[in-house]
């Protein structure tokens, strides 16, 4: 098959997934053309079968804004028309589905399927404000077909966009190869000496991500139990966030190690994944940080609990309960045995529904389905 993929090139959930997916199916003999403004972090052109198609937006004195979206449905035109696409799948709806309806449109009389994946704030954040509401809802609906990353963003698209149009649940995955537990390594070293341990939380630093409720469950734990936090990743919230570590006079207990591509290697080394969102419609890193057989304190929120099972893998709790969360915190990392049954109970959900081997099937039996339905 011959996939096109657009997606943010940027650090996020959906351009990781994407990037993966595209990966994956390059794997699998699949050749991928991935259409972006730049390449997607995590990619790497070496493996066989992927290709780059870089969207140029041309600058003029006139355009205060670039107009980006037209550039991207040119660049989704050229690419399927030269390398024969046989489906073009984007990541995250605004504004990418709205450039591939303007590519379908284009590229007439010939078919061009078109698959939109929902990934949470697309739908959540902006999807909901009004300016976007409508074009949201006319590109989802103009998509061949849909798919949402957890049935509580099905749900909320429905409810929210009053979408008729099927959506077909198709949850986030992790390689269960490459995301595993690390017993002894130099990087856990680098940050904690024997005895200590080690706290991490992974994100865009958002707002939504509540990093200071982070640092401050972290407050809670070192004061009992000797610990390190890791701050993984960057965004509008860094400085808030180490400016609370300074606070409460514990920045050097904090690294800040900023965006880094391996984050298996630094979950690999972890005791306890922290992710007190206000929202997550999946949670990727919380399955990741499983799969390392990493317990998990997270936000009862969104997809959240599709993916942590409350009290099983981890626990879930309502957002910025940061007195519970820290509690629970200190519950797991005082109790080695709890620790590592959490950690096991995860690694078993991961394996048992989320590996690769058992999501990327459904995406390539999603992608046969809608392009017999568009037909030849
Ligand atoms: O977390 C973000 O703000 C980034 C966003 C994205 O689209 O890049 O993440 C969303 O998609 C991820 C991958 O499907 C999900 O794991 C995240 O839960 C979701 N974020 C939110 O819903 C806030």
């Amino acid at each position: 098959m011959r996939i096109g993929i657009t997606c943010y090139p940027t650090y996020g959930g959906s351009g990781v997934v994407a990037t993966e997916l595209g990966k994956e199916l390059a794997i699998r003999g699949h050749e991928v053309h991935f259409v972006s403004y730049a390449l997607p972090f995590r990619l790497n052109l070496e493996s066989p079968r992927t290709y780059f198609h870089e969207v140029e937006v041309t600058s003029y004195p006139l355009f205060d804004y670039k107009p980006y979206t037209l550039a991207l449905a040119s660049q989704m035109l050229q690419v399927a028309m030269e390398e024969k696409l046989d489906v073009l799948h984007v990541h995250y709806a605004i504004p990418h589905s709205v450039s591939a309806y303007l590519a379908k449109q284009m590229m007439r009389p010939h078919k061009l399927p078109i698959i939109t994946t929902l990934h949470g704030t697309d739908i959540s954040l902006v999807g909901t404000d009004r300016s976007y509401l409508p074009i949201t809802k006319f590109s989802i609906e103009q998509s061949d077909g849909v798919t949402s990353i957890s049935e509580s963003l099905r749900t909320r698209t429905v409810r929210e966009f009053g979408v008729t149009h099927p959506i077909e649940l198709i949850y986030n995955f992790v390689n269960c190869s490459q995301f595993v537990k690390r017993s002894s390594d130099g990087l856990r070293d680098r940050f904690a000496s024997k005895g200590e341990k080690i706290l991490i939380h992974i994100s865009n630093f958002r707002a939504v991500k509540r990093v200071c409720d982070v640092v401050e469950i972290f407050n809670q734990v070192q004061k009992t139990l000797p610990s390190r936090l890791l701050m993984v990743g960057d965004g509008p919230e860094r400085a808030q966030a180490e400016y609370h570590a300074e606070l409460r006079n514990i920045r050097d207990r904090v690294y800040f190690v900023g965006k880094q591509e391996a984050i298996n290697e630094y979950l690999g080394i972890s005791d306890l994944l922290l992710l007190p969102s206000d929202d997550e419609s999946f949670g990727l890193v919380a399955l990741e940080a499983m799969a390392c057989e990493v317990p998990v304190i997270a936000s009862k929120v969104g997809g959240l609990p599709e993916v942590v099972r409350d009290g099983v893998d981890g626990y879930l709790i309502p957002p910025r309960n940061v007195a519970e969360m820290s509690q629970r915190a200190i519950e797991i990392l005082s109790d080695p045995k709890l620790q590592e049954l959490l950690g096991k109970h995860g690694r078993e959900r991961a394996e048992a529904n989320f590996c690769t081997s058992i999501v990327i099937p459904k995406y390539l039996e999603y992608y046969d389905r809608i392009i017999a339905q568009v037909g030849k």
